[in-house]
């Protein structure tokens, strides 16, 4: 394409290398981050731009696509988009992708090491060796995943690939979506505080937003009992925090791991004081290989847009083609 006939696209934020190269080839670039006074930034280029990539907690919201009267996609990297208002999308005729299945294995793989490390402390054992303390004495024996069973909160294309790992564990599985899922015969549960009450690990894996916001909270902790394990890979904001920490605290839950949380990257320091918990930087799908699938698949996105053939994964809430208002 020539410079004339690149279309302009928003960048808000840095990318990976691999989706900023890309872009410079395909479209006139706008890069956010860069702009000494952002809002001057954006009122100048409003009337040409007609794409935003866009990553992270940035908020793309009516507010900002409003002033974009071009505007016709926004590709989130990333599978959950609860950062894009799809609602005010959906209904002006923008387009909304996201970076779904790429980075299923990588996000369940993950999850298991988290789910070990937080049941048999190995966390805490690695930094007793560090210390030198096992010089002094063995460190204590620690929980265990046998004779637990696992109950999993969305059933969806991670979800599953949780589920198939923990089944090779030998322990049982039961799940917690609106509707039954699909090809899976783990036992539903309609009802979140019912399963919690009938399981010793939670595992979290539904989308962030309104929808969800907290459903993860004082009652369901109080469920899922004193000999319980919360595991959440999905939204900090699916947990109401505090009632989390006061869960810990008290001793209503054993112990949580956490990839995930309310204001990231601030973690609550009464979280990080916590010796029983484990807590990771939201590094989910932070593999190289699996970053660059995604990363290419926000790029294949935008191109197939672009080149008339429409968007290759566009969320549910915003179907292609788009009814354009
Ligand atoms: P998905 O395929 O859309 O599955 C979502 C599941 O959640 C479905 O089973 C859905 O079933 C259930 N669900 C949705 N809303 C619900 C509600 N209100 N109550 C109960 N269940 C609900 O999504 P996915 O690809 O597995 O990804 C899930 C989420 O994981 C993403 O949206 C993202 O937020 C998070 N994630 C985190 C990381 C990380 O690095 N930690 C990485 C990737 C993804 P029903 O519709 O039947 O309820
Ligand atoms: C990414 C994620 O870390 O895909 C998601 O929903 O949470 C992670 O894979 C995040 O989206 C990066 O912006």
């Amino acid at each position: 394409m020539t410079p004339a006939n690149k279309p302009d696209l928003i960048l808000t934020g840095p990318m990976m290398p691999l989706i900023e190269e890309q872009a410079d080839q395909l479209f006139t670039v706008h890069r956010l981050a860069k702009a000494k006074d952002r809002d001057a930034m954006i009122s100048e280029i409003a009337p040409r731009i007609r794409a935003i990539a866009t990553a992270g907690h940035f908020p793309v919201n009516g507010a900002l696509m409003e002033k974009l009267p071009k505007l016709e996609i926004v590709a989130n990297f990333g599978v959950g988009y609860d950062s894009v208002d799809v609602k005010w999308a959906g209904e002006h005729g923008v387009v909304v992708t996201n970076t779904p299945d790429v980075l299923n294995e990588e996000v369940a793989d993950t999850t298991l090491a988290l789910l070990l490390q937080t049941v048999r402390q190995l966390p805490q054992a690695e930094r007793y060796l560090r210390a030198g303390k096992w010089l002094e004495k063995p460190f204590p024996l620690s929980h265990t995943l046998r004779d637990r069973t696992v109950g999993i909160v969305g059933m969806g294309r991670i979800g599953r690939a949780i589920a198939r790992r923990v089944e090779s564990f030998g322990v049982p599985i039961v799940y917690h979506s609106r509707k039954p899922a699909t090809g899976v015969s783990y036992k539903h549960y309609p009802n979140l505080v019912a399963m919690a009450r009938d399981v010793d690990v939670l595992v979290v894996i539904v989308p962030g937003g309104a929808g969800t916001k907290n459903m993860i909270n004082a009652e369901v902790l109080k469920a899922l009992g004193p000999n319980g394990i919360l595991i959440n890979v999905a939204r900090g904001s699916v947990v109401d925090e505090p009632a989390l920490m006061e869960a810990l605290k008290s001793k209503t839950i054993l112990s949580a791991g956490l990839d995930v949380f309310a204001e990231e990257p601030r973690v609550p320091q009464a979280l990080i004081e916590m010796e029983h918990v484990v807590l990771l930087p939201h590094v989910g799908s932070a593999s190289h290989h699996t970053r660059r699938a995604m990363g290419q698949l926000l790029v294949d996105n935008l191109t197939s847009w672009a080149k008339g053939a429409g968007p290759l994964t566009p969320v549910p809430e915003t179907p292609w083609p788009t009814k354009r208002k």
